[in-house]
């Protein structure tokens, strides 16, 4: 049953927080129309801009003065400008579909020389480049993306097949807690924002205890997946403050066209990140995107090689041995590495022969009749065994993932290998939330990790197509060597 304390996952999702009807107050926002009078606005023009009467049906002269309206006439970053209150604005502007939607934001007084901010940029796309792992590669992107903003805790977030998040590299500020290693469940960041973050790759929060200020005038709700200003989901800002996060912003790392993780910016005090910045900012994590890109597609290669060797190694002890059986047997470990996993066993006919973290061998050889019994396809991959195989559920965290390559049906030889848990595997790897004092507020990283908990239950990591794939090709090689090896004991008699 769903726990009362906890929001409504599954209304997150639909939540339509691309039309908030309002925005954060830090800024401003214009709609136009066509000829140029204000048809709805939002913000605080009073004190932004000493604007005190309503916008409404003004020329947007009027509120910019001459130097700001010189600004419009195209869209994307229009500059920066003077208002006749004496403050100055970056302006933006995009199509909003029923008018030029524009945003102003208060401009740094003394922003970076271009020649200076191209020199910090290329150090951090070098360093990207030249990190000798895709986790280095991360850890390089948020310092750089740390030093830029001057925010406390950059985390690279990335997501799993199943939504699920980890923290996998994290640059912090003297004093700020570690997050790294932590899991989240794919609700904390829901589907419709996933889809918004691929569409718009930047989000910005200067202060999660903004109050939103309201969209006046009239119009169909207006969308607002491209401003910088949309006002945020209060969940989610609850969920900010109750971590101690006093302004956060994200970046999308989007691979092949899928968004692949977020790298996640916290800071302790209200604070912004303006412009110029955040374009830096959004040039590591494109950089980053590529980078990652490039590297998966080498490694996948560099993978597939790699289990490719370790098969062709194996086979040859294998085919020393009296009989594959025995073969198998003695290669036990060897078996094991052909595949990540964290158990194996080879069930022959009857007999079990098993290493690593494996059920009891009671339950690997009543698993191993159940897959000779099964009477479908010579191999099966998968991440939860449990739901197809519901004695697995009393294996309590080992092999709870299961790839399994029949070699032979008669008499029966099947190899398995055996993943643990996603829990089990955390566990091992040190519980990160043990020493978390954090209050038992609702929506907190703690009470996340406790959600994903349940929500993997039972799961293992899943199986990649080169996993399985080698998982079949050796099993269709030690299927040939037991072949070859009774046609020479039968040539032999004869
Ligand atoms: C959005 N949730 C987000 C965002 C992040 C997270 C990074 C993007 C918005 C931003 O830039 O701040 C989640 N942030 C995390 C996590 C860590 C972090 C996991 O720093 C870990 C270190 N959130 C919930 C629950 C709901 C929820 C239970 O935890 C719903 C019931 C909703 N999260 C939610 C919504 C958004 C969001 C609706 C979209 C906010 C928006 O863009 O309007």
């Amino acid at each position: 049953d769903a726990d009362p304390k906890l929001p409504d996952l599954t209304a997150c999702d639909r939540e339509p927080i691309h039309v908030p009807g309002a925005i954060q107050p830090h800024g401003l926002l214009l709609v136009l129309d066509s000829d140029g009078t204000i048809a709805r606005h939002a913000g605080d023009f009073a004190r932004l801009l000493g604007v005190e009467a309503s916008p409404l049906g003004r020329p947007v002269e009027d509120l910019l003065g001459a130097e700001g309206a010189a600004l419009l006439g195209g869209t994307g970053y229009r500059g920066t400008f003077a208002a006749p209150s004496g403050g100055r604005f970056d302006l933006i502007a995009h199509d909003g579909g029923s008018g030029l939607i524009v945003e102003l934001e208060p401009a740094p007084a003394a922003p970076a020389a271009a020649a200076e901010a191209l020199a910090e940029v290329r150090d951090a796309v070098r360093a990207i480049g030249a990190a000798d792992t895709p986790t280095r590669a991360c850890l390089e992107a948020a310092r750089a993306v740390q030093r830029f903003s001057g925010y406390d805790r950059i985390m690279v977030y990335r997501f799993q097949a199943d939504g699920a998040g980890r923290v996998i590299a994290e640059a912090l500020a003297e004093g700020s807690a570690p997050l790294l290693n932590q899991h989240f469940p794919a609700s904390d960041v829901p589907q419709q924002a996933r889809a918004l973050y691929l569409r718009n790759r930047i989000r910005l929060i200067p202060d999660a205890g903004y109050t939103p200020a309201p969209l006046v005038g009239r119009g169909e709700a207006l969308d607002m997946s491209d401003c910088i200003l949309r006002s945020v989901s209060p969940i989610h800002l609850q969920y900010l403050r109750n971590m101690g996060v006093a302004a956060s912003a994200s970046l999308s790392i989007v691979v092949d066209d899928a968004l692949w993780g977020l790298i996640a910016c916290h800071a302790g005090s209200v604070r912004t990140i303006p412009y110029a910045v955040r374009e830096m900012c959004s040039l590591v994590a494109e950089t980053l995107s590529l980078d990652l890109k490039r590297r998966g597609d080498a490694e996948t290669h560099a993978q597939v090689l790699r289990l490719a060797r370790r098969r062709e190694d194996l086979l040859p002890l294998i085919a020393h041995a009296d009989n594959v059986e025995e073969g198998l047997a003695e290669s036990l470990d060897e078996i094991g590495k052909l595949i990540p996993s964290d158990g194996v066993a080879v069930w022959s006919d009857g007999a079990v022969h098993a290493a690593g973290a494996v059920p009891d061998e009671a339950a690997l050889n009543a698993l191993g009749k159940w897959l000779l019994g099964r009477g479908e396809g010579a191999a099966i991959a998968t991440a939860q065994l449990g739901g197809i195989y519901p004695a697995a559920e009393s294996f309590a965290g080992h092999g709870s993932g299961l790839a399994a390559a029949i070699v032979r049906r008669d008499p029966g030889l099947v190899l398995m290998w055996l993943r643990a848990e996603q829990v089990e595997t955390v566990n091992w790897a040190g519980n990160p939330h043990k020493d978390d004092s954090s209050p038992a507020a609702v929506l907190t990283p703690r009470k996340s990790f406790e959600l994903w908990r349940e929500t993997v239950r039972g799961r293992s990591l899943p199986w990649l197509e080169s996993e399985k794939e080698s998982a079949r090709r050796f099993a269709e090689a030690v299927r040939e060597l037991s072949e070859q090896k009774q046609v020479n004991a039968l040539n032999r008699q004869l």
